[in-house]
């Protein structure tokens, strides 16, 4: 491929991306496996990951502040939910039957607005307003203000209580959505996540998909140096999980595995529980508790927004 041509096919990728997405939206049939999304391929999946992460890196820098780290990890995961698992639909954010997605580790909200944005919920220039004040773009999701979102959260451990209220009530209302929450490893250190967790178990909520991003880091350090909460994975059996343990959840084939496993699952909720790499994808944010909780400036934004221009054309090759 010459350069020329190559140079063109990688400035058409986002295009690409978003043509395929709009192409593939009005297709909500499940597929063979029961998938509701645009049935990317995994290299599809990849490049829009970069673009996620290119979101979660302008979002970050623009505010000044934000939560890039645990947003970055869990890349994968937010852009294979919205792009090939859920039941949504950008164009009918709250149309009754889709499937429900609670970020309870909220402080990540970059991550879940960069997935929106990118999969059509309102559009990508948007980003850079984040927790500027008037933008719809908070620090923390608010089911108010923003498309897409179905619960405001933030406050660690509440989320998980939120999904399961509204997995309850989708069997005992016999609605076919499913509900899907996200958790840090160090929200789990939280109380109420266990009670919420007992609850889902008992009631057999074979909608709910508890997903837990265990990065291995919090706010302030690793978290067997915290308070550990390993074993992760027996906790949940404990309280009467099917449990899917992934080694790498910044790898589409095994979320694909994962996710499948889960909806394929009855008489009980799932717990997908994920290895990631806090900072995934920027050389300089990888596995560093530091970008938990700040902002690149000038200076690391040019490194960041280059290293992923790079990690896009790269996959372009393939
Ligand atoms: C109840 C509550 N206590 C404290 C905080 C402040 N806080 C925000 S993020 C965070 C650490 C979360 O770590 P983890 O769940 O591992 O998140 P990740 O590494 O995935 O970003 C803390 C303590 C909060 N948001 N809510």
């Amino acid at each position: 491929m010459t350069s020329l041509t190559q140079e063109l096919k990688c400035a058409s990728v986002r295009k690409c991306v978003i043509m395929t997405a709009k192409k593939r939206t009005t297709r909500v049939k499940r597929d063979k496996k029961g998938r509701k999304g645009i049935q990317m391929t995994n290299l599809e999946l990849q490049k829009t990951a970069v673009e996620v992460r290119k979101g979660i890196i302008e979002g970050t820098h623009a505010a000044k502040s934000g939560h890039p780290g645990g947003s970055l990890s869990a890349t994968e995961v937010f852009t294979y939910l919205y792009f090939e698992e859920m039941n949504i639909d950008p164009k009918n954010p709250n149309k009754a039957d889709r499937d429900r997605f609670v970020l309870s580790k909220g402080h990540t909200a970059p991550g879940l607005y960069s997935a929106l944005a990118n999969r059509g919920f309102f559009p990508v220039e948007d980003l850079k307003t984040l927790r500027h004040v008037g933008s719809h773009l908070q620090g923390h999701p608010c089911v108010a203000h923003t498309p897409g979102i179905d619960a405001s959260s933030g406050s660690l451990g509440q989320g998980i209580s939120v999904a399961t209220g509204m997995a309850l009530s989708g069997k005992l209302t016999n609605e076919p959505y499913r509900v899907y929450t996200l958790l840090g490893d160090g929200e789990i250190q939280e109380g109420q996540v266990w009670e919420a967790a007992m609850l889902a178990g008992f009631r057999k909520l074979d909608n709910l998909c508890v997903i837990v991003d265990n990065n291995n880091l919090q706010i302030d350090g690793p978290i067997t140096e915290v308070n550990s909460p390993y074993p992760i994975a027996d906790k949940f059996r404990a309280f009467n999980f099917h449990v899917v343990e992934v080694a790498d959840g910044n790898d589409f084939e095994q979320l694909r595995a994962a996710f499948d496993e889960a909806r394929a699952t009855k008489g009980a909720p799932t717990a997908i529980v994920m290895k990631t790499t806090k900072g995934k994808g920027i050389s300089f944010m990888e596995n560093q508790v530091g970008w938990h909780g700040k902002a690149p400036n000038d200076e690391q934004y040019e490194q960041a927004m280059e290293e992923l221009k790079k990690a896009g054309e790269a996959l372009c090759q393939m």
